[in-house]
């Protein structure tokens, strides 16, 4: 009896040793056949659907006073302005219009794949990154000019996307990254120049825009239902609100951001 317990167990070790491996051979695509992958769904070329959002964000508050900004670190980049150059972290218009702010569709869109966005591009120029915030599908190619003579540095500050930090000398004007995964917007700096930022957001979807120096933005090409939509800025956090849309109509969302206790004052 003993001695047949011996047995089963030295013939159960190799049995399960071989379950082992050829289940490691299976996940792993290392057997003979090659590993099938699903074909990736090429994107429409169409929008979606026929509706739009489309909007304002405004600024409710009193404006910081705003110093210029100081490009002494560098008196090849201050050579290059002539007129004070403010930074961009609140830029209102005379109607309180917010530039700079992302806004894109948080919930509830249809399965993708979803027809591709137009993809940025970043320029340094005047030892400054235009634009200021800029939205990008994952797996699109962000293109980085260099129109100044001189040295910069792109310098991600991404967390879920793995950062990278290029030099950049006058001589090198283009440079390109992409992107693997969704992230909320994160920096992008200069080390060089410190007052340099500019950021971005990586998205599955096409549905964001930043709003123009007006606060006005627009999201086209999506189909009729009801979203959420969020608008991020750098200063003033993140904002939420409904929207229904309806076949090829327009919903216009008007959205304020309220002057934040720690902006008294600047
Ligand atoms: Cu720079």
């Amino acid at each position: 009896m003993t001695h047949l317990k011996h047995s089963l167990r030295g013939f159960l070790i190799p049995v399960l040793g071989l379950l082992v491996v050829a289940s490691a051979g299976c996940g792993g695509g290392a057997g003979n056949d090659p590993p099938q992958e699903p074909a990736a769904e090429a994107p429409p070329t169409e929008p979606l659907g026929s509706s739009t959002i489309a909007g304002a964000v405004r600024y409710d508050g009193d404006l910081p006073r705003l110093q210029p900004l100081n490009m002494d670190a560098d008196p090849a980049c201050a050579a290059k302005h002539t007129e004070p150059v403010f930074p961009e972290i609140l830029d209102v218009d005379e109607q309180a219009g917010l530039a700079n702010v992302l806004v894109y569709v948080a919930d509830n869109l249809p399965p993708g794949p979803y027809p591709l966005a137009e993809p940025p591009v970043i320029d340094q120029v005047g030892c400054r990154y235009t634009p200021h915030v800029a939205g990008i599908m994952v797996g699109q190619e962000l293109l980085v000019l260099n129109s100044d003579e001189l040295l910069h540095n792109v310098h991600s500050l991404s967390e879920i996307n793995a950062p990278f930090n290029r030099a950049m000398p006058g001589a090198i004007k283009r440079a390109t990254f992409s992107f693997t995964d969704e992230e909320p917007a994160f920096r992008i700096k200069c080390d060089v120049h410190p007052w340099m930022s500019t950021y971005l957001a990586v998205f599955d979807h096409p549905y964001f825009a930043v709003t123009g120096p007006d606060g006005s933005f627009e999201i086209p090409g999506l189909p009729a239902g009801t979203y959420t939509i969020e608008a991020w800025h750098e200063r003033l956090g993140t904002m939420r609100s409904g929207v229904t849309l309806l076949d090829g109509l327009t919903a216009m969302v008007d959205l304020a951001f309220a002057q934040p206790e720690s902006a008294e004052g600047q």
